[in-house]
């Protein structure tokens, strides 16, 4: 760009780059998905359709992002998660953020026909998404974090499914239903569940009750043990990585089946399993 008068307007352009050596999660939320669900009849309470095509858009943010190590989605969410190594966009928020949601939408707009061929998408009912980034500063805030929304999909589901068997199979009216469900704890709605409507909640699918978690995997059934770095041990930043060895963990990544996972994250087997997502190696 050759120098004008006018440059100086970029001394207007603030930065705003992430904390350094932080994770950084990216939360994308689709924008009015009350009214959008209503508008294309999505089931109740969990649309097996909509969940596959939020999946499907979510597996390609991951392929075209090989800086992603693990993203995990609930409802019209999902949460993307970057290394704290990651130095895509010199971190910066703006850059980031914009990526991951027009890129999500991107792919659920084009493969949606796929999903609901007999639904057409027609304005004013376009899918749009908000998103955010928040930093993390260590593993076991960035696990709360997962275990949060993993959580989150839990107890939505059972209310959820509870309240619209209550509706749709006992022929409860919807204010009903949610008056008796107030202040009801987690073994009352099994209950309800169960002994009214012979509903076991646990035989309920995983998807719906786990949500969905997406990494990567190696093609090494058993890949080297690396060690995920504890938090006091001085880390390795990726600046002070190598170009090539950054290449190669590219790579490696860009080559790695992205899988499709409805387990718990809760816990530490999980994540024992799969020492690469929080060492970051490959
Ligand atoms: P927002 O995010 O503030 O723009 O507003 P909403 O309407 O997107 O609200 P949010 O994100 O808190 O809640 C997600 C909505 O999407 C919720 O009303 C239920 C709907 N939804 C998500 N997945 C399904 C599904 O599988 N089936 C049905 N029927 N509705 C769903
Ligand atoms: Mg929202
Ligand atoms: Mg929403
Ligand atoms: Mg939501
Ligand atoms: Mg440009």
């Amino acid at each position: 760009m050759a120098n004008s008068r006018f440059e100086y307007v970029k001394s207007f352009e603030q930065p705003d780059v992430l904390l350094p050596n932080t994770w950084i999660v990216v939360r994308i939320d689709g924008r009015g998905f009350h009214k959008l669900s209503d508008h294309y009849a999505f089931a109740k309470p969990n649309d097996r359709r909509a969940l596959d095509l939020m999946n499907a858009a979510a597996v390609e943010v991951m392929k075209e992002l090989p800086d992603l190590c693990i993203a995990y989605g609930v409802s019209d969410e999902f949460s993307f998660v970057f290394h704290p190594n990651c130095q895509l966009f010199e971190r910066r928020n703006g850059k980031l953020v914009t990526t991951i949601v027009s890129t999500f939408t991107a792919h659920y707009i084009y493969n949606w026909s796929e999903f609901f061929p007999e639904r057409p998408l027609l304005p004013p009912y376009l899918p749009s998404f908000d998103g955010r980034a928040v930093i993390y500063p260590n593993n076991r805030i960035l696990r709360d974090y997962m275990s949060w929304r993993q959580v989150d999909c839990h107890i939505n589901n059972l209310y959820n499914t509870t309240f619209w068997t209550m509706v749709l199979q006992g022929g409860m009216s919807n204010t009903d239903a949610e008056q008796e469900l107030k202040g009801t704890v987690s073994a009352d709605k099994n209950e309800i569940l169960f002994k009214r409507f012979g509903i076991n909640y646990n035989n309920e699918l995983e998807i719906y009750k786990k949500g969905t978690v997406l990494y990567r995997q190696y093609e090494l059934e058993e890949p080297k043990p690396t060690k995920a770095p504890a938090d006091e041990e001085s880390p390795v930043i990726e600046s002070q990585q190598s170009r090539s060895q950054q290449d190669k963990i590219r790579k490696l990544r860009r080559k790695a089946q992205v899988v499709i996972d409805h387990v718990d994250i809760i816990k530490d087997e999980f994540w024992e399993k799969r020492p690469w997502i929080l060492s970051g190696n490959p």
